[in-house]
């Protein structure tokens, strides 16, 4: 839930990098992280195991002045995608404010993030919350991998719905659509808490060609496993 001191000028928004094992929440924060001007970051916090799987969240704390006369702090976080962890995911949830779901777009991992996709909804309905009331972008991840779903496939499976959520295309792991991505979720929760959504929250200039092209009305589709809200 939105924190907003009016003492000290401070507005606080939480978003949450949700997805399954491996998809990629981490390399993001770790991107945005090396992305970022100094002055707007805090340190990057990463609690995880030896083999770099995320053990219990990663943590970064952007500062920014999108806000006329406040301060607004975004405070990333990321889950631990591995299914044991459903516990932590669910406390990680606790208080969010806007989510960024990422996507791997390997083929061989469709079942993982339907799966993901479903636990996110359960575990949002155990914090009494819905992706209706929050705020929620999508991310195609790894696009650069030669067993990509397409996109229109990815499209249909995640994002079949009325009022469509702003989808990403990404390659974390080299900056592609990261910035993007985050500025997307970023702006929507502006527009919900402050009526000023057209604040670019990474300070960097960014072209908004990543930006998912709804698939036309008479591609194919495909029956199985849509879990779009
Ligand atoms: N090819 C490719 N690899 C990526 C990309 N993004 C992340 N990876 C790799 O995918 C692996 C997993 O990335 P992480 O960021 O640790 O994944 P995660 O979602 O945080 O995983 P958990 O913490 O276990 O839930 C790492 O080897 C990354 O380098 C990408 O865009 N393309
Ligand atoms: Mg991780």
């Amino acid at each position: 839930m939105a924190f907003i001191n009016y003492s000290s000028r401070e507005i606080q928004l939480k978003i949450v990098y949700y997805g399954a094992a491996l998809c990629g929440k981490t390399t993001n924060l770790v991107t945005l992280h090396k992305q970022i001007t100094h002055a707007q970051k805090g340190e990057l916090v990463s609690l995880a195991t030896d083999a770099d799987r995320t053990l219990f969240f990663d943590f970064l704390s952007l500062n920014t002045k999108t806000l006329p006369g406040f301060t607004t702090r975004f405070q990333l976080y990321t889950v631990p995608g591995q299914a044991i962890y459903n516990t932590t995911r669910q406390l990680v949830l606790k208080g969010v404010d806007g989510i960024v779901f990422v996507v791997d777009s390997h083929w061989d991992k469709m079942a993982d993030n339907v799966e993901s996709f479903a636990n996110l909804q359960e575990n949002l309905i155990e914090n009494h919350l819905s992706l209706v009331q929050i705020p929620y972008v999508l991310q195609y991840n790894k696009r650069d991998i030669p067993n990509a779903a397409p996109i229109n496939y990815l499209e249909f499976t995640f994002n079949n719905r009325a009022n469509r959520a702003l989808a990403f295309e990404g390659v974390a792991a080299t900056g592609v659509g990261v910035l993007e991505t985050l500025n997307a979720a970023a702006r929507l929760l502006l527009a919900k808490y402050s009526k000023t959504p057209n604040a670019n929250v990474t300070g960097l200039s960014q072209p908004n060609n990543s930006v998912v092209v709804p698939p036309p009305a008479d591609a194919p589709q495909v029956p199985a496993g849509n879990v779009a809200a």
